[in-house]
């Protein structure tokens, strides 16, 4: 990264105390997870990830919607956390009052350092009944993602695909037909949801109330890997800016929240972020 904004970036974050880091779907671009605004692939590429995330499309087909959120936990559960999921916890253990909020299902800020990070939008590993909300267990998956994928076999990105089942490009696995029926609830035998917020239901007032509560509390937001374009969550940024608080922004293009950024960092996250933890403390072993 050139020009004067790494130096300015970095004498921000080593000047906070209450940092909030927020992130999208770019977070994970780099561990293999497709974002949003990636084309769905394979049996997915029909349809709008907008229309399959909605209780809708659940009720209409569950098994296609179960389907699409195995298919997408398998890619995760075989994803690894990227250099820039780990500068975050470098962040986290540098600045203690640093909160952490996401956007994602992904558990990969979980296994890049930060136990418990803000989650707006739910989890791929917390499924529940749709009826009555009893949580379910995680299904087992058939196979172990180490059996069926040799490390580096072309045919087997990152996404926990048995060898000659079809891989899609984007890494998002194609499961052989697609529809899985989702468990039964053990408690009233409803079918089981998974644990994210569809397009039009309310997100978890606590997970909402924290994050408005970091940002109006923050004395930097760094936003990291996101389009800004799905509320209230693309609300935060400016919840902090709104209160004087400078934002840092990390994404390889412009986004809405460009106007209120005091420093724009154009670069993916996995190479900015381990560069910014550097120039904010350059004794540091950056992640
Ligand atoms: C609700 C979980 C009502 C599921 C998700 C106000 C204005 C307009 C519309 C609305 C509004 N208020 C509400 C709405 C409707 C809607 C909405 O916002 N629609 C949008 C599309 C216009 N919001 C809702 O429906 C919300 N609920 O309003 O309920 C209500 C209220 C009370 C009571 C009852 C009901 C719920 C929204 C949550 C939906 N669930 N996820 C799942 O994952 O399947 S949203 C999902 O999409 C993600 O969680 C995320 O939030 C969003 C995708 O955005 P990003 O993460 O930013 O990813 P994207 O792909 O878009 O962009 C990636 C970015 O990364 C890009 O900029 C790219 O350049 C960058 N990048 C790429 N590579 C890298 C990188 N950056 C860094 N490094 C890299 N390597
Ligand atoms: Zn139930």
């Amino acid at each position: 990264m050139t020009g004067p904004e790494p130096a300015e970036a970095g004498r921000l974050l080593a000047a906070a105390r209450r940092p909030v880091v927020f992130t999208g779907a770019g977070m994970s671009a780099e561990s293999g997870v497709p974002t949003f605004r990636d084309a769905q692939t394979g049996l997915w590429e029909r349809y709008d990830p907008q229309e399959l995330a909605t209780l809708a499309a659940f009720r209409a087909d569950p098994a296609l919607v179960w389907g699409w959120y195995e298919a997408r936990r398998h890619g995760v559960r075989r994803a690894e956390p990227n250099p820039g999921h780990r500068a975050v916890a470098a962040i986290a253990a540098r600045r203690p009052e640093t909160v952490v909020i996401t956007q994602n299902v992904d558990d990969l800020h979980e296994r890049g350092g930060v136990p418990a990070p803000v989650r707006l939008h739910g989890s791929l590993f917390a499924p529940r009944c749709s009826a009555c909300a009893r949580p379910a267990p995680i299904p087992e998956d058939a196979t172990a993602p180490e059996d069926d994928a040799a490390p580096g076999d072309a045919a087997a990105p990152d996404d926990g695909v048995a060898s000659g089942d079809a891989v899609a490009p984007g890494g998002m696995p194609e499961p052989p037909d697609g529809r899985v029926t989702p468990p039964a609830c053990a408690g009233c035998g409803a079918p089981v949801r998974p644990g994210v917020v569809w397009f039009g239901e309310a997100l978890p007032s606590a997970a909402l109330d924290a994050a408005v509560e970091a940002a109006s509390g923050c004395d930097l937001l760094l936003t990291v890997g996101t389009s800004a374009l799905v509320h209230p969550a693309a609300e935060i940024p400016l919840v902090a800016a709104r209160l004087g608080a400078p934002v840092v922004q990390v994404n390889p293009v412009p986004t809405p929240l460009d106007a209120i950024c005091a420093v724009n960092l154009r670069g993916p996250a996995g190479e900015v972020l381990p560069a910014l933890v550097r120039a904010a403390w350059p004794d540091a072993a950056a992640g």
